[in-house]
This record gives structure tokens, C-alpha cells and sequence, in this order.
């Protein structure tokens, strides 16, 4: 008897809810606030996106884009910038300022409903995932998650599956009893590395990305029901 769909692993930026330009805001006011004469604008945010983790997208911006820094103090000042960033980041969110995309809520409703259990597994910090659930569920969301895998727990960023092998470790699952939640080429390729079956949102800063190995692109989960991502789920294992 093949195994039934057990568990969802949501991604969290861009996939629960559009947080990115949350991120853009926050690293040019830090980069501002530390005299730095770096503007990432919505274009090139884009690009620099291609880099999963705040830090390892300021070193990879610095090394194409102000090779002078590349230098012993450049780890410091990354470190320096990220921390501020996510202050201002988290302030940013907590207070609700970026809610779940459509759809998400009713899925994690439906899943809950059906016994389903729940996982996060994102490149970002527990801080900035805290945030934005305080500010997106009001709090409760904490409570729908029975693990969370973030930048602390998996340092080898997306699209190393790091972070989605520790997340089925932590559930004690099989990879072919889950299905993952993406938004990003990189995430794709970390879940289908893990061994897991993935559904794409296309996000703002994804639209249009190469999404190769999901097993269904979608604008946004406005409609899509949890029966139809378990018959999909299926499909796949018979395929
Ligand atoms: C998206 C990322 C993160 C955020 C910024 O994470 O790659 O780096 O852009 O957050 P995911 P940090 O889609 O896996 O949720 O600055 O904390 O990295
Ligand atoms: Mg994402």
C-alpha cells in the first residue's frame, strides 16, 4: 500500500507570503545607516535573489559589485549589516505589514482539518520567521508548525537540501510522504534534492523563473484545493 501524504513543508519567503520587498527595504536602510553607498533596486534585487541568505547575498553583490571590500573585514561588516537588517526587517513585519498570500491560510486550515502535519524549512532566520508570523497570524501560526528549519539550523543555503533533509529527520517521514511548498528555482532544486515531490507559487521576484522538477506551477494557491495537491501528490508516485 503506497504511502498517503502525511505532511506539508512550506517554504517561507515568497511562498507564505511576499516578503522579499520587506527584505529590499531593509538591507538599502541598513546599507544607508552604515554610510554605504549601496542602492539595491528592485531589477537588480531580482538578480541578487539568485543567492539564497541575506548574508550570502551581500558578500555575492560585493564581490561582482565592490570587489575593493573583498577583504579580512569584510566578514565583520556583513555580520554587522545582516543583524541590523533583521531588526529592521523584523520591526517591519511583526506588525502585520506583509500578510500570507491568498490561499495559504485556507490550505494550512484544510491540512490541519485532515490531520496533516505542518514544517517550515527556510534559508531566513527564527527571528525574521517569528516576525512574520506575529505580524501575518497574530501569533497563532507558531502553533500550526510542528518544526521549523531556518538559516540557524540548515547554514548550507538553498539549493542545498540541507535544510528539507533535516525537516524529514525532525518528522520521521519518508520523502515520499511529503509535499513541499516553493516559490524559487533554489528551492525547488533543494526540495527535489531531498527527494521531495514540490508545488510552485510564482512570487513577485520569481514570476517566470525556472521552475524544472515542480510538479505543478501555480500563480498563487488562490484556488488550489488540498484534495487536488493529494491526487497530484499521487499522481507523481505513480508516474
Ligand atoms: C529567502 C531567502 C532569504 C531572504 C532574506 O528564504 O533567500 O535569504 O531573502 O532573509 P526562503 P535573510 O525563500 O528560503 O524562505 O536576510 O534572513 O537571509
Ligand atoms: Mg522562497
Amino acid at each position: 500500500m503506497p504511502h498517503a501524504l502525511k505532511a506539508l513543508i512550506f517554504d517561507v519567503d515568497g511562498t507564505l507570503a511576499e516578503t522579499e520587498e520587506a527584505h529590499r527595504q531593509a538591507f538599502n536602510q541598513t546599507f544607508g545607516e552604515f554610510g554605504l553607498p549601496w542602492v539595491w533596486d528592485q531589477a537588480l534585487y531580482r538578480e541578487l535573489l539568485k543567492v539564497s541568505g541575506g548574508k550570502e547575498r551581500i558578500r555575492s553583490f560585493v564581490a561582482r559589485h565592490d570587489a575593493n571590500r573583498l577583504n579580512n573585514a569584510l566578514d565583520a561588516l556583513i555580520a554587522k549589516l545582516h543583524k541590523r537588517k533583521t531588526e529592521l526587517y523584523t520591526a517591519a513585519v511583526s506588525g502585520g505589514a506583509v500578510p500570507f498570500r491568498p490561499g495559504v491560510a485556507r490550505l494550512i486550515n484544510e491540512a490541519r482539518a485532515l490531520g496533516l502535519r505542518l514544517a517550515i524549512a527556510t534559508t531566513t532566520t527564527t527571528a525574521n520567521v517569528t516576525a512574520l508570523l506575529d505580524g501575518a497570524t497574530g501569533g497563532a501560526g507558531h502553533g500550526w508548525f510542528e518544526t521549523k528549519a531556518c538559516a540557524e539550523d540548515a547554514p548550507s543555503k538553498k539549493p542545498d537540501p540541507q535544510v528539507y533533509a533535516l525537516v524529514l529527520a525532525r518528522l520521521g517521514l519518508r520523502p515520499d510522504q511529503v509535499l513541499a511548498f516553493e516559490d524559487s528555482t533554489n528551492g525547488v532544486r533543494a526540495a527535489r534534492a531531498a527527494g521531495l515531490s514540490v508545488v510552485v507559487s510564482e512570487s513577485v521576484y520569481t514570476k517566470g523563473d525556472d521552475f524544472t522538477g515542480a510538479l505543478r506551477v501555480y500563480p498563487d494557491f488562490e484556488t488550489v484545493t488540498l484534495e487536488e495537491l493529494r491526487r497530484l501528490h499521487a499522481g507523481l508516485r505513480y508516474a
